[in-house]
């Protein structure tokens, strides 16, 4: 193969990511993980050059996939920064343990992320969900293992209806669960002691980046003084907004919004698909990592100590 070509396990995972059959921040990041691994196994290159080119081609091709998630920029960085040595095999070794690195912290960072959020929560508490984070599902997990009885009110999550993924995780966790539309969340904060959500990015001044409806649901949450907590291992701190980069919003087609046939038939209309929308730090109570929990505003800290101030982009051919 040349150096440049994609091999099948990265194109595949890439094509999962960005149809969504592997979806939701973390899970994408392993992903990304597990299929720079298999390259670098599976890697038939010659030259240590020509390994090193493949990895990055590789990482490029997953990083165009889904632009919001920073955890996919933030595993790639993870791997390739690991991939050291002057034979290919020296690279290999290197990057295979550098991926295995990964998902083990991943985990081990999701279960302390866990313990932590689930101290947040009480026995007998209602606690309302918006689409499907395996970091909000850490807390509930770790809430029942320590006997805690809850109740999910779990939106729907329009327009990928993510929010089924939600309530049948849950239901197998033993916590009852009432499914409401998403309109309906207003009617239904009045009985929830929390809100609970995951995220795709988190910035430097504490905006949370996570499923379209986040904001609107902040917003009328904090009308009641329901707290908004967002559960978020430290994978999801987008390093480049501290030097003042934004993160990018991703468009999806329309097709997920309504059909050809409707469409058509309501005439010239414009169809948009925001994926993820920005909660400002004024509606969050606090930001659950696996590092202990914080006020949004001071997120800026641990994201200095975590990656100090310049990001790295090892995907780049060197110039
Ligand atoms: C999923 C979503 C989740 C975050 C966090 O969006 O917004 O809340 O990704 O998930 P999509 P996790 O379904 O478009 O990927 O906690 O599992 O990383």
């Amino acid at each position: 193969m040349t150096t440049t070509e994609i091999y099948p396990a990265v194109e595949e995972t890439a094509e999962k990511i960005a149809s969504m059959e592997i979806r939701g921040a973390a899970t994408i990041a392993t992903g990304a993980a597990r299929a720079l691994r298999t390259q670098a196994a599976e890697s038939t290159a010659s030259e240590p050059a020509a390994f090193e080119r493949e990895m990055r081609a590789a990482a490029r091709h997953l990083l165009d996939t889904r632009p919001t998630a920073v955890s996919l920029p933030n595993s790639l960085r993870y791997v390739l920064e690991r991939m050291e040595g002057h034979t290919v095999e020296e690279l290999r070794v290197s990057t295979v343990a550098g991926a295995d690195e990964f998902c083990e912290r991943l985990d081990t960072a999701q279960d302390d992320l866990g313990a932590v959020g689930a101290n947040r929560l009480n026995d007998g508490d209602s606690v309302l969900f918006h689409c499907h984070s395996t970091d909000v599902m850490s807390c509930i997990e770790v809430a029942r293992e320590q006997g805690k009885d809850l109740h999910a009110i779990v939106k729907e999550t329009r327009p990928r209806k993510q929010g089924q993924i939600t309530a049948r995780q849950l239901r197998e966790l033993g916590v009852s669960v009432t499914f409401i539309v998403d309109g309906a969340a207003g009617r239904y904060l009045d009985d929830a002691d929390h809100v609970f959500v995951g995220a795709d990015s988190i910035a430097a001044d504490g905006s949370v980046v996570n499923k379209i409806g986040t904001r609107s649901l902040a917003v009328i949450a904090r009308e009641r003084d329901t707290p908004i907590v967002v559960a978020a291992q430290t994978l999801k701190l987008a390093p480049t907004t501290l030097s003042g980069h934004s993160v990018e919003i991703e468009m999806r087609d329309e097709s997920e919004v309504i059909s050809e046939d409707d469409r058509a038939e309501i005439g010239d209309i414009e169809v948009e698909n925001p994926a993820f929308d920005v909660t400002p730090p004024r509606y969050v109570d606090a930001i659950v990592t696996e590092r202990g929990q914080f006020p949004p505003e001071s997120i800026v800290v641990l994201m200095r100590e975590l990656f100090g101030e310049q990001t790295s982009t090892p995907w780049q051919e060197p110039a």
